[in-house]
């Protein structure tokens, strides 16, 4: 049987993911939207009693920032109508727009919202807007996921309104500027128990100094990489734009790790630790895994990003 990325897809199998989490987002999406923006404003107050999102800096602020200021400008009525539009993937301007942003644009323009919400700049979720049956055991079974758990359901959230991006036809997709990789002194040395592979440590070190263009490399030209809960990205182009729209100034922390050989002269590699995404810094360590495949010639085949069930997952490293 021959390799491919659909096989490669179930190499470490006893891995498990947080299926809590795609669970809870199907679940959110059957609320109405009204009571998905106020479950959303709700587990967003909740979790910044514990952690603080991080404001994004000007440079990746300047697109959202005319649809920004033209939400400002608009009574509280209309406010409301672009944000219910927003949760139902109308097809309005506002939402066009917003589909052809990266997934940090469309974050930083609800983080803003959200700050406009608290000043009653833009029109707040009342207090005492009552979130019906459902809605409350959906913010109850968010509150029983870990910290990496809870924002990545936050993200989801986000990411998947405005218009459908697969309707929108020929479009320009709008991203934060690229950063400089990081200079050569500045840039991390992992160490992984169990893995000295060098392909992976300096994928965790290219991927740390922002340096997609080495990281991109490593990669073999049909190779792929699979993010958490999502379907794999497939060839160098398409995975190296998604470096750079949803990848930068992250920090990866692998801890351990196991190294086996595969059928056919490829390596598989199970990695285990913790991620850190620049919204939260070092308050949020998710639980990751990677699971890479590399072909005979030492490139990355395949490689799969998983968001653990729990920490003691991190500990799992059995084929
Ligand atoms: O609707 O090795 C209001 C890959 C009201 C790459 C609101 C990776 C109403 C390869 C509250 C205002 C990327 C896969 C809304 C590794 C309303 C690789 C606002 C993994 C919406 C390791 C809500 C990276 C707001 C990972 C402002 C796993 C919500 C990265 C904000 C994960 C939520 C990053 C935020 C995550 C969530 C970031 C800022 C999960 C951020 C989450």
């Amino acid at each position: 049987m021959s390799i491919t990325i659909d096989s490669a897809r179930s190499i470490f199998p006893k891995t498990l993911s947080a299926d809590a989490v795609p669970a809870t987002i199907a679940r959110f999406k059957q609320l109405s939207v009204e009571d998905q923006l106020a479950w959303t404003w709700f587990a967003y107050l909740e979790m910044g009693k514990t952690i603080t999102i991080a404001a994004p800096g000007a440079a990746s602020m300047q697109f959202a920032e005319p649809t920004l200021n033209e939400i400002r400008n608009m009574t509280f009525d209309e406010q409301s109508q672009v944000m219910c539009d927003l949760a139902n993937q109308s097809d309005t301007r506002i939402c066009r727009t917003y589909a052809a942003w990266s997934a940090n644009i469309k974050l930083g323009f609800w983080y803003q919202l959200g700050q406009w919400m608290d000043q009653g700049i833009v029109t707040p979720i009342p207090a005492n807007y009552q979130l019906s049956a459902n809605a409350q055991a959906v913010l109850q079974a968010v509150r029983e996921l870990d910290q990496g758990q809870q924002i990545t359901v936050l993200r989801s959230s986000v990411v998947d309104m405005g218009y459908d991006i697969n309707k929108l036809g020929d479009y320009t997709r709008v991203s934060e500027p690229i950063v400089a990789p990081k200079e050569i002194s500045q840039r991390s040395q992992v160490s992984i128990e169990g893995v000295t592979n060098p392909v992976v440590l300096s994928y965790m070190n290219n991927m740390n100094a922002n340096d997609f263009g080495s990281l991109i490399q490593l990669f073999a030209n049909d190779g792929a990489l699979q993010p958490p809960f999502q379907k794999p990205i497939i060839g160098k182009d398409a995975i190296l734009r998604f470096f750079k729209e949803e990848c930068q100034n992250l920090n990866l922390l692998p801890e351990r790790g196991v190294s086996e050989a595969a059928e056919e002269g490829f390596t598989q590699i199970k990695v285990t630790g913790k991620v850190q995404t620049p919204w939260f810094g070092a308050a949020v360590g998710m639980n990751m895994a990677w699971r890479f495949l590399l072909n005979p010639e030492g490139k990355i085949f395949f490689v799969a990003i998983d968001l653990l069930a729990s920490p003691k997952e991190l500990l799992n490293l059995i084929r």
